[in-house]
């Protein structure tokens, strides 16, 4: 019998502010997973966090986890068609969207392209990433600098930041 194909844990943080958020967001992670080589391992609460960025309505966060044989631009292109059909438009940086999905860690690789940069440049600013994020993977080192989601979540302003409970 063959051997497995070896998979890498990849963490994808979610957000969306436009239509039913927290069913796209739901529905999101079953359409990555049925239509793609991913396997999700863990999903966070969905969290409402104000925006950051020009005035919009409030977002819907969240973290999940999964394992893939997806290579870094493959995993991207997933998220690209997976938005897509969410009925993401892209109107400009920053504008009200069905949903986003951004990839934080692949594995412990660090990657700068064109179309690519991981971890992502912003998250460990962030508490719409962060709070979600240490729920589902707390221990995981930033590959750049080995700080841990636990110590960088500890480090920014979470007010603001509320778990939908009832979902
Ligand atoms: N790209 C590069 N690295 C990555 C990566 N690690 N994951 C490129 C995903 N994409 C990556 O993204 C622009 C391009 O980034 C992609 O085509 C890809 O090649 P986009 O999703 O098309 O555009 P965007 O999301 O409008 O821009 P950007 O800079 O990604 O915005 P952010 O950083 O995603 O911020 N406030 C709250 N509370 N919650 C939010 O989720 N999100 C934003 C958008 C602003 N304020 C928010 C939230
Ligand atoms: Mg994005």
């Amino acid at each position: 019998m063959a051997a497995a194909e070896p998979t890498t844990p990849v963490v994808i943080a979610l957000g969306s502010n436009l239509g039913d958020s927290l069913a796209i967001l739901s529905q999101a992670l079953e359409y990555l997973t049925e239509n793609y080589g991913l396997h999700l391992i863990r999903h966070s609460h969905w969290y409402r966090t104000p925006p950051l960025g020009p005035p919009q309505p409030d977002f819907f966060n969240g973290c999940a986890l999964f394992h893939t044989h997806e290579s870094p631009d493959q995993l991207l292109h997933c998220l690209w068609e997976t938005e897509q059909y969410f009925g993401r438009i892209r109107t400009g940086k920053w504008q009200p969207r069905t949903l986003d999905l951004d990839i934080i860690f692949y594995g412990q690789e660090v990657i700068h392209t064109p179309h690519l940069t991981i971890p992502h440049p912003e998250y460990h600013r962030r508490a719409f990433v962060l709070v979600p994020l240490a729920e589902i993977v707390p221990d995981w080192r930033d590959p750049r600098t080995g700080v841990t989601v636990r110590e960088l979540r500890q480090q920014v302003d979470c007010s603001g930041i509320r778990m939908v409970k009832d979902f």
